[in-house]
């Protein structure tokens, strides 16, 4: 991978990850209707793999989706005004944080059901299919949602009609309070996979040039017209399921273990080994993210909120 691609996945990274923070913060001030569910600690997964989508290729994403969809270049002013219940905001401030969309660049939605978005994934590859061209739907869910009929099902039938999807498995151990070991007899998700007689591959999820490079090759292989592919991306959520699980659910080994396996901070050994960014460039990169998350939230707190007599519009019934 070359080293400006390296430098922009970083960057995309930092943004992830302090736009996650801000979150965490204002929902701190009580600005934040609803719940939040955080992506901090699996920002390699959604850059690693957007960073190989073209504009037009398309992504589904899950209840924690706020890293999809910074990922795929959604704005985050108006990603962080959706979330504080804003007029501004991709759903004019209705959705709030698990149902941001944005088809102008590909971003099909979020979803709050768990594993609701595998045969909308399924179901974009079967459009692009049949208009003929070369798009690819990349597919985000977690290892809870591995074990929804609607994975068996999604995945079957993108697999028997060669569909370009790629499914990602983010595979953070736990789905709520649910330890993967309690649901599963198996290791790797990627396993699966054979049911379905595509690719599988499971991958340190925090490792975000690793996460690149298998995207890569899954990512071609279904443009190429060859069908979808499951890459199971091992990962860990630095904080609880929501806002407020305190996550006591979780040995305290387990979680300084993975603490330390942090995706930016191994990114970004990685640039100061390779010498493609010296400390004075990352602090300048990060100077540059933090100004744009500043400049996003204020927009957001200083965005209106819609009027009650907007309630119903945009409601299809
Ligand atoms: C169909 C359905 N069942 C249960 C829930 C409640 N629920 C919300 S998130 C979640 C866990 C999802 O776990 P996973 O798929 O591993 O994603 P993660 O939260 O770990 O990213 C559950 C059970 C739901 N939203 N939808
Ligand atoms: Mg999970």
């Amino acid at each position: 991978m070359e080293k400006g691609k390296i430098i922009e996945l970083y960057r995309k990274m930092l943004e992830i990850r302090l736009f996650e923070e801000k979150v965490f913060e204002l929902y701190g001030q009580n600005i934040v209707p609803g719940t939040i569910h955080l992506y901090i600690g699996e920002e390699a997964i959604a850059a690693g793999v957007c960073s190989n989508l073209r504009k037009d290729d398309y992504i589904v994403s899950t209840h924690r989706g706020h890293g999809h969809c910074i990922a795929k270049g959604a704005r985050l002013d108006m990603t962080m005004a959706e979330i504080l219940g804003k007029k501004t905001g991709y759903c004019r401030g209705k959705g709030g944080s698990m149902h941001i969309a944005d088809f102008s660049v590909g971003m099909l939605g979020a979803t709050a059901v768990v594993g609701a978005g595998i045969p909308i994934a399924t179901g974009a590859g079967l459009s692009i299919k049949l208009r003929g061209t070369d798009q690819v739907v990349a597919c985000f869910f977690g290892d809870g949602a591995a074990n929804q009929g609607t994975f068996h099902e999604g995945i079957n039938l993108a697999a028997v009609w060669k569909l370009p999807v790629v499914f990602i498995c983010e595979n953070n151990l736990y789905a709520m309070g649910t330890c993967q070991s309690q649901v599963m007899l198996i290791k790797d998700i990627a396993e699966r996979a054979t049911a379905y007689g595509i690719p599988g591959v499971s991958v340190n999820g925090n490792d975000a040039i690793a996460v690149y490079e298998t995207a890569e090759k899954a990512i071609k292989h279904a443009r190429h017209g060859n069908g979808p592919s499951l890459i199971e991306c091992k990962t860990y959520r630095h904080k609880g399921h929501s806002r407020f699980d305190p996550a006591t659910y979780r040995p305290k080994e387990e979680v300084e273990e993975w603490l330390k396996k942090d995706p930016i901070q191994n990114l970004k050994r990685q640039l100061l080994e390779k010498g493609y960014l010296l400390n004075a460039g990352m602090a300048q990169i990060e100077r540059e993210v933090n100004d744009i998350i500043e400049k996003a939230a204020q927009f957001a707190i200083d965005s209106p909120y819609p009027p009650p007599e907007e309630a119903l519009e945009n409601v299809y019934a």
